[in-house]
Protein backbone atom coordinates (compact mmCIF):
# COMPACT_ATOMS: atom_id res chain seq x y z
CA UNK A 1 0.00 0.00 0.00
CA UNK A 2 1.49 3.18 -1.00
CA UNK A 3 1.97 6.17 1.67
CA UNK A 4 -0.86 8.15 -0.25
CA UNK A 5 -3.27 5.20 0.35
CA UNK A 6 -2.23 5.22 3.72
CA UNK A 7 -2.83 8.61 4.31
CA UNK A 8 -6.08 8.20 2.74
CA UNK A 9 -7.16 5.53 4.73
CA UNK A 10 -6.30 7.50 8.51
CA UNK A 11 -8.03 10.22 6.91
CA UNK A 12 -10.67 7.80 6.46
CA UNK A 13 -10.61 6.53 10.12
CA UNK A 14 -10.27 10.13 11.54
CA UNK A 15 -13.75 10.95 9.92
CA UNK A 16 -15.36 7.45 10.94
CA UNK A 17 -17.08 7.02 13.98
CA UNK A 18 -18.24 3.53 14.10
CA UNK A 19 -15.14 1.05 13.57
CA UNK A 20 -15.36 -2.94 14.11
CA UNK A 21 -12.30 -4.84 13.69
CA UNK A 22 -12.59 -8.96 13.27
CA UNK A 23 -9.49 -10.66 14.44
CA UNK A 24 -7.98 -13.79 13.55
CA UNK A 25 -4.54 -15.99 14.82
CA UNK A 26 -2.23 -13.78 12.60
CA UNK A 27 -2.42 -10.93 15.29
CA UNK A 28 -1.40 -13.27 18.08
CA UNK A 29 1.65 -14.53 16.04
CA UNK A 30 3.41 -11.37 16.31
CA UNK A 31 3.52 -12.42 20.08
CA UNK A 32 4.94 -15.83 19.64
CA UNK A 33 1.81 -18.06 19.46
CA UNK A 34 2.09 -20.24 16.57
CA UNK A 35 -0.91 -19.57 13.97
CA UNK A 36 -3.88 -22.91 13.02
CA UNK A 37 -2.82 -23.46 9.54
CA UNK A 38 0.88 -22.10 9.67
CA UNK A 39 3.83 -24.35 9.66
CA UNK A 40 4.25 -24.13 13.18
CA UNK A 41 0.71 -24.73 14.08
CA UNK A 42 0.75 -28.71 13.94
CA UNK A 43 0.98 -30.49 17.57
CA UNK A 44 2.42 -33.88 17.15
CA UNK A 45 1.11 -33.73 13.42
CA UNK A 46 -2.10 -33.41 14.27
CA UNK A 47 -4.09 -30.99 12.25
CA UNK A 48 -6.77 -28.47 14.19
CA UNK A 49 -9.14 -29.69 12.79
CA UNK A 50 -8.58 -33.33 14.04
CA UNK A 51 -8.71 -32.02 17.62
CA UNK A 52 -10.95 -29.11 18.26
CA UNK A 53 -14.32 -31.42 17.56
CA UNK A 54 -16.68 -32.87 19.99
CA UNK A 55 -16.14 -36.31 18.25
CA UNK A 56 -12.57 -36.52 19.04
CA UNK A 57 -13.02 -35.02 23.24
CA UNK A 58 -15.58 -38.03 23.01
CA UNK A 59 -13.22 -40.65 22.05
CA UNK A 60 -10.44 -39.44 23.84
CA UNK A 61 -10.26 -36.58 26.12
CA UNK A 62 -6.77 -37.02 27.47
CA UNK A 63 -5.56 -36.31 24.19
CA UNK A 64 -7.35 -33.27 23.67
CA UNK A 65 -6.56 -32.06 26.68
CA UNK A 66 -3.21 -32.66 26.09
CA UNK A 67 -3.44 -30.18 23.10
CA UNK A 68 -5.15 -27.65 25.16
CA UNK A 69 -2.29 -27.62 27.91
CA UNK A 70 0.44 -27.30 25.04
CA UNK A 71 -1.49 -24.09 24.19
CA UNK A 72 -2.28 -22.92 27.17
CA UNK A 73 2.09 -23.16 28.49
CA UNK A 74 2.83 -21.50 25.62
CA UNK A 75 0.00 -18.46 25.68
CA UNK A 76 1.10 -18.29 29.56
CA UNK A 77 4.44 -17.00 28.09
CA UNK A 78 3.12 -14.43 25.66
CA UNK A 79 2.28 -11.07 26.05
CA UNK A 80 0.07 -8.84 24.13
CA UNK A 81 2.00 -7.02 20.95
CA UNK A 82 1.13 -3.52 19.80
CA UNK A 83 -1.26 -4.91 17.37
CA UNK A 84 -3.76 -5.74 20.64
CA UNK A 85 -2.33 -2.43 22.47
CA UNK A 86 -3.01 -0.30 19.55
CA UNK A 87 -6.84 -2.13 19.28
CA UNK A 88 -7.91 -1.79 23.24
CA UNK A 89 -6.48 2.08 22.35
CA UNK A 90 -9.10 2.29 19.48
CA UNK A 91 -12.02 1.75 22.11
CA UNK A 92 -10.80 5.22 23.91
CA UNK A 93 -10.69 7.10 20.62
CA UNK A 94 -13.85 5.52 18.96
CA UNK A 95 -16.51 5.09 21.29
CA UNK A 96 -18.23 2.71 18.60
CA UNK A 97 -15.21 0.77 18.26
CA UNK A 98 -16.18 -3.12 18.12
CA UNK A 99 -13.77 -5.45 18.79
CA UNK A 100 -14.58 -9.66 17.45
CA UNK A 101 -11.75 -12.13 17.75
CA UNK A 102 -11.58 -15.60 16.57
CA UNK A 103 -8.77 -16.40 18.95
CA UNK A 104 -9.18 -18.19 22.26
CA UNK A 105 -5.80 -16.98 23.60
CA UNK A 106 -7.26 -13.95 26.14
CA UNK A 107 -4.69 -11.40 24.78
CA UNK A 108 -6.88 -9.04 23.54
CA UNK A 109 -8.77 -9.00 26.91
CA UNK A 110 -4.88 -8.75 28.68
CA UNK A 111 -4.04 -5.90 26.33
CA UNK A 112 -7.51 -3.61 28.01
CA UNK A 113 -10.13 -4.07 25.32
CA UNK A 114 -13.59 -4.41 26.97
CA UNK A 115 -16.10 -3.81 24.06
CA UNK A 116 -15.26 -7.44 22.47
CA UNK A 117 -16.73 -10.87 21.61
CA UNK A 118 -14.33 -13.80 21.82
CA UNK A 119 -16.57 -15.69 19.41
CA UNK A 120 -14.75 -19.38 19.95
CA UNK A 121 -14.44 -19.35 23.36
CA UNK A 122 -11.67 -18.56 25.87
CA UNK A 123 -9.04 -21.35 26.14
CA UNK A 124 -8.55 -20.14 30.04
CA UNK A 125 -12.10 -20.84 30.49
CA UNK A 126 -13.06 -24.65 31.15
CA UNK A 127 -16.97 -25.85 31.18
CA UNK A 128 -18.46 -29.03 33.08
CA UNK A 129 -19.62 -31.33 31.23
CA UNK A 130 -22.67 -32.69 33.44
CA UNK A 131 -23.88 -29.31 35.21
CA UNK A 132 -22.45 -26.75 32.45
CA UNK A 133 -20.64 -25.05 35.38
CA UNK A 134 -18.26 -22.28 33.43
CA UNK A 135 -14.97 -21.31 35.30
CA UNK A 136 -11.60 -19.48 34.72
CA UNK A 137 -9.30 -21.83 35.30
CA UNK A 138 -5.36 -20.55 34.72
CA UNK A 139 -3.29 -23.83 36.03
CA UNK A 140 -0.15 -24.93 34.20
CA UNK A 141 0.23 -27.72 33.32
CA UNK A 142 -3.46 -28.70 34.13
CA UNK A 143 -4.30 -32.33 35.57
CA UNK A 144 -5.25 -34.07 32.94
CA UNK A 145 -7.83 -34.65 32.29
CA UNK A 146 -9.32 -32.25 34.98
CA UNK A 147 -12.74 -32.49 36.45
CA UNK A 148 -15.10 -30.65 38.14
CA UNK A 149 -15.10 -28.81 41.60
CA UNK A 150 -19.03 -28.63 41.70
CA UNK A 151 -19.88 -32.50 40.96
CA UNK A 152 -16.31 -33.99 40.20
CA UNK A 153 -17.65 -34.92 36.43
CA UNK A 154 -15.03 -34.24 33.48
CA UNK A 155 -14.81 -30.52 32.08
CA UNK A 156 -14.12 -29.88 28.78
CA UNK A 157 -12.71 -26.53 27.62
CA UNK A 158 -15.08 -23.66 27.09
CA UNK A 159 -14.76 -22.90 23.25
CA UNK A 160 -16.40 -23.75 20.15
CA UNK A 161 -15.50 -26.80 18.43
CA UNK A 162 -15.71 -27.36 14.71
CA UNK A 163 -19.73 -28.47 14.27
CA UNK A 164 -20.18 -26.91 17.29
CA UNK A 165 -22.56 -24.04 17.11
CA UNK A 166 -21.71 -20.17 18.48
CA UNK A 167 -23.37 -18.42 21.70
CA UNK A 168 -26.69 -17.27 19.10
CA UNK A 169 -26.42 -13.97 21.54
CA UNK A 170 -22.83 -13.04 20.68
CA UNK A 171 -23.65 -13.88 16.74
CA UNK A 172 -26.20 -11.88 16.80
CA UNK A 173 -23.88 -8.75 18.33
CA UNK A 174 -21.41 -9.84 16.12
CA UNK A 175 -24.03 -8.84 12.89
CA UNK A 176 -25.03 -5.66 14.79
CA UNK A 177 -21.40 -4.55 15.13
CA UNK A 178 -20.27 -5.51 11.09
CA UNK A 179 -23.72 -3.84 9.93
CA UNK A 180 -23.22 -1.01 11.73
CA UNK A 181 -19.39 -0.04 10.98
CA UNK A 182 -17.96 2.47 8.48
CA UNK A 183 -15.33 0.87 8.83
CA UNK A 184 -14.86 -2.93 9.02
CA UNK A 185 -10.96 -4.41 9.95
CA UNK A 186 -9.89 -8.18 8.83
CA UNK A 187 -6.44 -8.87 10.23
CA UNK A 188 -4.84 -11.76 10.26
CA UNK A 189 -7.25 -14.17 9.54
CA UNK A 190 -7.21 -17.14 6.36
CA UNK A 191 -10.75 -16.22 6.09
CA UNK A 192 -11.74 -20.18 5.64
CA UNK A 193 -13.86 -20.97 9.65
CA UNK A 194 -17.17 -20.22 8.92
CA UNK A 195 -19.07 -17.99 9.96
CA UNK A 196 -16.34 -15.83 10.96
CA UNK A 197 -15.09 -15.84 7.11
CA UNK A 198 -18.23 -14.68 5.68
CA UNK A 199 -18.04 -11.18 7.93
CA UNK A 200 -16.28 -8.83 5.64
CA UNK A 201 -18.52 -9.97 2.64
CA UNK A 202 -21.75 -9.08 4.29
CA UNK A 203 -20.02 -5.67 6.08
CA UNK A 204 -19.08 -4.58 2.35
CA UNK A 205 -22.80 -5.27 1.38
CA UNK A 206 -24.12 -3.26 4.24
CA UNK A 207 -21.80 -0.67 2.90
CA UNK A 208 -18.82 -0.46 5.38
CA UNK A 209 -15.14 0.03 3.87
CA UNK A 210 -13.25 -3.07 4.70
CA UNK A 211 -9.35 -2.80 5.31
CA UNK A 212 -7.61 -6.39 5.47
CA UNK A 213 -3.92 -6.67 7.36
CA UNK A 214 -2.54 -9.87 6.47
CA UNK A 215 1.03 -11.30 5.42
CA UNK A 216 -0.38 -12.73 2.06
CA UNK A 217 -3.49 -13.24 0.12
CA UNK A 218 -6.73 -14.79 1.77
CA UNK A 219 -10.38 -15.60 0.03
CA UNK A 220 -11.36 -12.19 1.53
CA UNK A 221 -8.76 -10.22 -0.01
CA UNK A 222 -11.38 -9.69 -3.08
CA UNK A 223 -13.88 -8.63 -1.14
CA UNK A 224 -11.74 -6.16 0.69
CA UNK A 225 -11.76 -2.37 -0.78
CA UNK A 226 -7.90 -2.16 0.57
CA UNK A 227 -5.80 -5.16 2.00
CA UNK A 228 -2.54 -4.39 3.30
CA UNK A 229 0.28 -6.71 3.07
CA UNK A 230 1.97 -6.35 6.55
CA UNK A 231 2.43 -7.73 10.08
CA UNK A 232 -0.58 -6.30 12.46
CA UNK A 233 2.11 -5.50 14.77
CA UNK A 234 3.52 -2.82 12.48
CA UNK A 235 0.56 -2.18 10.69
CA UNK A 236 -2.05 -1.58 13.09
CA UNK A 237 0.16 1.13 14.90
CA UNK A 238 1.38 2.67 11.57
CA UNK A 239 -2.89 3.57 10.71
CA UNK A 240 -3.93 4.09 13.43
CA UNK A 241 -0.83 6.51 15.18
CA UNK A 242 2.59 7.30 15.62
CA UNK A 243 4.46 4.62 13.75
C1 LIG B 1 -20.88 -23.25 12.99
C2 LIG B 1 -11.84 -22.65 18.70
C3 LIG B 1 -23.19 -23.83 12.78
C4 LIG B 1 -11.22 -23.90 19.13
C5 LIG B 1 -12.12 -22.65 16.28
C6 LIG B 1 -20.20 -23.14 5.98
C7 LIG B 1 -19.36 -23.50 4.94
C8 LIG B 1 -18.30 -24.40 5.15
C9 LIG B 1 -18.08 -24.95 6.43
C10 LIG B 1 -18.92 -24.60 7.44
C11 LIG B 1 -19.97 -23.70 7.22
N1 LIG B 1 -20.61 -23.53 8.41
C12 LIG B 1 -20.02 -24.31 9.35
C13 LIG B 1 -18.99 -24.98 8.78
C14 LIG B 1 -18.11 -25.92 9.46
C15 LIG B 1 -17.00 -25.20 10.23
C16 LIG B 1 -16.00 -24.61 9.28
O1 LIG B 1 -15.99 -23.41 9.05
N2 LIG B 1 -15.10 -25.44 8.78
C17 LIG B 1 -14.03 -24.93 7.93
C18 LIG B 1 -12.71 -25.64 8.31
C19 LIG B 1 -14.41 -25.13 6.48
N3 LIG B 1 -17.51 -24.17 11.10
C20 LIG B 1 -18.04 -24.50 12.28
O2 LIG B 1 -18.20 -25.66 12.64
C21 LIG B 1 -18.46 -23.36 13.20
N4 LIG B 1 -19.80 -23.62 13.69
O3 LIG B 1 -20.83 -22.69 11.94
O4 LIG B 1 -22.08 -23.65 13.61
C22 LIG B 1 -22.99 -25.11 12.02
C23 LIG B 1 -22.63 -26.27 12.71
C24 LIG B 1 -22.45 -27.46 11.98
C25 LIG B 1 -22.62 -27.49 10.60
C26 LIG B 1 -22.96 -26.29 9.91
C27 LIG B 1 -23.14 -25.11 10.63
C28 LIG B 1 -17.55 -23.27 14.40
C29 LIG B 1 -16.15 -22.92 13.97
C30 LIG B 1 -15.30 -22.64 15.22
C31 LIG B 1 -14.12 -23.58 15.25
N5 LIG B 1 -13.27 -23.24 16.38
N6 LIG B 1 -11.39 -22.35 17.36
C32 LIG B 1 -9.74 -23.72 19.38
O5 LIG B 1 -9.17 -22.65 19.08
O6 LIG B 1 -9.16 -24.67 19.89
S1 LIG B 1 -11.58 -22.18 14.76
C33 LIG B 1 -9.92 -21.80 14.77
O7 LIG B 1 -9.67 -21.29 13.45
C34 LIG B 1 -9.46 -20.67 15.67
O8 LIG B 1 -10.49 -20.04 16.38
C35 LIG B 1 -8.87 -19.68 14.68
O9 LIG B 1 -8.89 -18.41 15.13
C36 LIG B 1 -9.81 -19.91 13.56
C37 LIG B 1 -9.59 -19.32 12.25
O10 LIG B 1 -8.26 -19.48 11.88
P1 LIG B 1 -7.43 -18.12 11.68
O11 LIG B 1 -7.62 -17.30 12.90
O12 LIG B 1 -7.79 -17.53 10.39
O13 LIG B 1 -5.95 -18.66 11.72
P2 LIG B 1 -5.11 -19.27 10.51
O14 LIG B 1 -3.90 -19.92 11.09
O15 LIG B 1 -6.04 -20.06 9.63
O16 LIG B 1 -4.66 -18.00 9.65
C38 LIG B 1 -3.78 -17.05 10.20
C39 LIG B 1 -3.73 -15.90 9.20
O17 LIG B 1 -2.92 -14.87 9.76
C40 LIG B 1 -3.11 -16.27 7.88
O18 LIG B 1 -3.88 -15.71 6.82
C41 LIG B 1 -1.71 -15.62 7.93
O19 LIG B 1 -1.30 -15.18 6.63
C42 LIG B 1 -1.97 -14.44 8.80
N7 LIG B 1 -0.81 -13.97 9.58
C43 LIG B 1 0.17 -14.72 10.13
N8 LIG B 1 1.01 -13.90 10.81
C44 LIG B 1 0.52 -12.64 10.69
C45 LIG B 1 -0.64 -12.67 9.90
N9 LIG B 1 -1.34 -11.56 9.58
C46 LIG B 1 -0.88 -10.39 10.06
N10 LIG B 1 0.22 -10.26 10.84
C47 LIG B 1 0.95 -11.36 11.15
N11 LIG B 1 2.05 -11.24 11.91
ZN1 LIG C 1 -19.97 -30.11 37.24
Amino acid sequence: MSREEIDRLRSRLQSARRITALTGAGISADSGIPTFRGSDGLWKNFRPEELATPDAFRRDPATVWEWYDWRRRIIATKAPNPGHIWLARMEKRWPSFHLITQNVDGLHALAGSRRLIEMHGNIWKTRCTRCGVVEEDRRVPLPIPPSCSTCGALLRPHVVWFGESLDPEELATCMAWLRDAEVFFVIGTSGVVQPAASFAGMARQAGSFVVEINLEPTPITEQADCSIRGRAADTIPRLLGES
